[in-house]
């Protein structure tokens, strides 16, 4: 009787992703912090300057778990994480922050209500948004395996001032890709998690997992990471 193949599990193409970013940012001096799923508004919103009625809490379309706005709700970004891990630690610090994220919006190939981020701080005397750009420099060049042009566009994220919006492309390439957000922690921010904000500065960015995944190995529609189909998982 012929003996029959073996099949072989794959890792899913997501796990790939998040362990060569926590291989690449640990290389950089980055610890890991995680933190709940399920937040408070003050963690997911407040503390990031958005008190209640702040217009730009609506730019997050959040999943409420209480009907009656008891104040729980799915995490919006991972920052939560950043905040809980400020308060809980002194400066100088450099932390990465990747987990599941939940945004109440319509899915397509690009948008899903589940999805991962990866979330980035450092914070220490003189830090600035050009050890930010050297980083995800260091950090694209790394996780591509091949050099990218980086470049800042001034943009708004209450949680950060000034704001930015990331954009890279291949060296001589003409077009630009957006691929993150970023900016220098807001001295109210900072003063939120009992930091001196005259003494110590930081950058934090955030980008998606998923569409760092979808990049790098060119998939085209983001609901394939969550369909469990094998035809894609056994390409990994
Ligand atoms: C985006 C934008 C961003 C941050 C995330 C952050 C966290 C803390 C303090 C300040 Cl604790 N900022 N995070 C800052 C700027 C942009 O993400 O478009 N992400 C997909």
């Amino acid at each position: 009787m012929a003996k029959e193949k073996q099949n072989k599990g794959h890792y899913h193409p997501l796990s790939v992703v998040g362990r060569d970013i926590l291989k690449i940012f640990s290389k950089l001096g980055f610890e890991v912090a995680t933190g709940p799923e399920a937040e408070s508004g003050y963690y997911n919103f407040d503390a990031l300057n958005m008190p209640k009625n702040h217009p730009a809490r609506n730019m997050w379309d959040t999943f409420w778990l209480e009907p009656k706005n008891a104040d729980i709700l799915l995490r919006t970004h991972t920052s939560p994480v950043q905040v809980r891990y400020m308060e809980k630690n002194k400066a100088p610090l450099a932390i990465i922050a990747p987990g599941k994220t939940f945004r109440y919006e319509a899915t397509d190939a690009t948008h899903e209500a589940q999805f991962h981020q990866l979330e980035g701080l450092m914070v220490g005397e003189n830090i600035t948004l050009s050890n930010f750009k050297a980083i995800i420099e260091e950090f694209f060049e790394e996780f591509f395996e091949e050099k990218k042009e980086v470049r800042l566009r001034p943009s708004y994220f209450p949680f950060v001032e000034p704001g930015v919006e990331v954009d890279m492309r291949d060296i001589g390439d003409k077009k630009w890709l957006e691929i993150m957000g970023a900016g220098m922690v807001h001295p109210r921010v900072l003063l939120n998690v009992g930091i001196d904000p005259r003494k110590y500065q930081g950058f934090a960015f955030g980008m998606g997992i998923d569409r760092l995944a979808m990049l790098k190995y060119g998939v085209d529609d983001i609901r394939l990471f969550y369909s469990g189909d094998l035809r894609l998982t056994n390409q990994f």
